[in-house]
């Protein structure tokens, strides 16, 4: 197996990721920035499918409208020259002191104004590049102090914002969907709507609910101690799943967002074969950067290694569906005599009498052994490589 990288695996790594220069908060860069259209020659060059990028990853915030338009012709020849695509974009509503206190959920009624006016031009931007998916990654909706904000007034504001832009995208008839991507802290003490469960909670309170999904990001429900593939999974049952960020991260550090199965290896197997299981569609966006160590060839050997980790687990879920030994034990662990598919489908008051008149041998169903000592240990192996 080659493990190559090919269109449909749909990797897709932001401008931001890559071109990340290795700033942290004890120490300034350690590489020197390079542009956008480097970027997607860089991605082009590791096999990466798209590129996603924040308004200003592209455009910086004080560019001209001149400056503006030769920056994003320069880019769309780069993608035309090398066939990547932009599924997704987003806005920066997280580097400029204005947002400080938020974006969306600012208590300054200009802020929330000026955070909106840019997010309107940022879907344009985006759009206007191919864009089919809109993030929101709200890092400074959040607080300090609990004295500042009423946490219920900022559930307002985001709201409102998020039926504004929903409206504009109608109104526009633009083939466009949100995914908001939740973080429980970092930059802010505490951020708004932490994790996926919390999300999708408030996504059901929105006025277009089937506009806006989520984001996962596999990092955000690490820092949280979560279980990152049962957060995907809740997503995706709810048909939510529009986009999802991967990387890595142990739980409860700081915002670590390394290559994607460096660390955690069991938890990503169980993800990209969920992801594969059900049949995932969308863009496989590693939202990731390499250590401060690298120079530019560690940063392709980072994006070379999230897609390579990916594809080979993926072989390794392969696997595990096909073993005789672990399907034999799935079959044994649920063995099912069909005395009471009665119960699905549905109440009545027959199945209620029915139910009640049973008689359980509950010490039986407590002393059945159930082999997942078995079972995990020859998932290990296939992890391992040595089945
Ligand atoms: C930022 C954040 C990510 C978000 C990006 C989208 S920006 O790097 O850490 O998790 O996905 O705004
Ligand atoms: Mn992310
Ligand atoms: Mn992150």
């Amino acid at each position: 197996m080659s493990y190559q990288p090919r269109s449909e695996d749909r990797f897709t790594f932001g401008l931001w990721t890559v071109g990340n220069i290795g700033r942290d908060p004890f120490g300034g860069p350690v590489r020197g920035p390079i542009s956008p259209v480097e970027i997607v020659h860089l991605l082009a060059e590791v096999g990466a499918w798209g590129v996603n990028f924040h308004d200003n990853d592209l455009v910086p915030i004080d560019a001209t409208p001149a400056e503006r338009d030769r920056i994003v012709a320069d880019f769309k020849k780069a993608l035309s020259d090398t066939g990547l695509v932009v599924p997704m974009a987003t806005t920066n509503l997280f580097t400029d002191a204005a947002f400080k206190d938020g974006a969306f959920t600012s208590n300054d009624p200009k802020v929330r104004a000026y955070a909106m006016q840019k997010t309107l031009n940022s879907i344009d931007l985006g759009v206007e590049l191919g864009a089919k998916v809109y993030v929101f990654w709200g890092g400074r909706e959040g607080t300090e102090t609990d004295s500042s904000k009423s946490p219920l007034d900022s559930g307002k504001r985001f709201r409102e914002a998020l039926n504004f832009f929903c409206e504009y995208a109608v109104d526009q008839g633009y083939d466009l969907k949100f995914a908001l991507e939740p973080k429980p802290n970092e930059p802010r003490s505490d951020i708004y709507l932490p994790t996926v469960g919390a999300m999708l909670g408030f996504i059901a309170t929105l006025d277009h609910p089937e506009m806006v999904g989520v984001n996962p990001e596999v990092a955000h429900e690490h820092m949280a101690g979560l279980n990152f593939t049962h957060a995907v999974a809740q997503a995706w049952d709810a048909g939510k799943l529009f986009h999802i960020d991967l990387n890595d991260q142990l739980f409860g550090r700081y915002d670590q967002d390394f290559r994607f199965g460096s660390v955690m290896l069991k938890q990503a197997f169980y993800l990209v074969k969920f992801l594969e299981d059900v049949g995932y569609s969308g863009s496989r966006h590693f939202d990731a950067h390499a250590y401060r160590t690298e120079d530019y060839e560690g940063v392709k050997n980072f994006a070379r290694g999230c897609m390579r980790t990916y594809l080979i687990l993926r072989e390794k879920a392969a696997q595990f569906n096909a073993d005789p030994e672990i399907q034999a034990l799935l079959a044994e662990i649920n063995t099912d005599d069909g005395s009471h598919h009665y119960l699905s489908g549905g109440y009545s008051r027959e199945k209620v009498a029915q139910l009640k008149a049973e008689t359980f041998d509950r010490t039986a169903l407590g002393a059945r052994g159930l082999p997942y000592e078995q079972l995990d240990q020859l998932t290990v192996e296939v992890l391992l490589g040595v089945r």
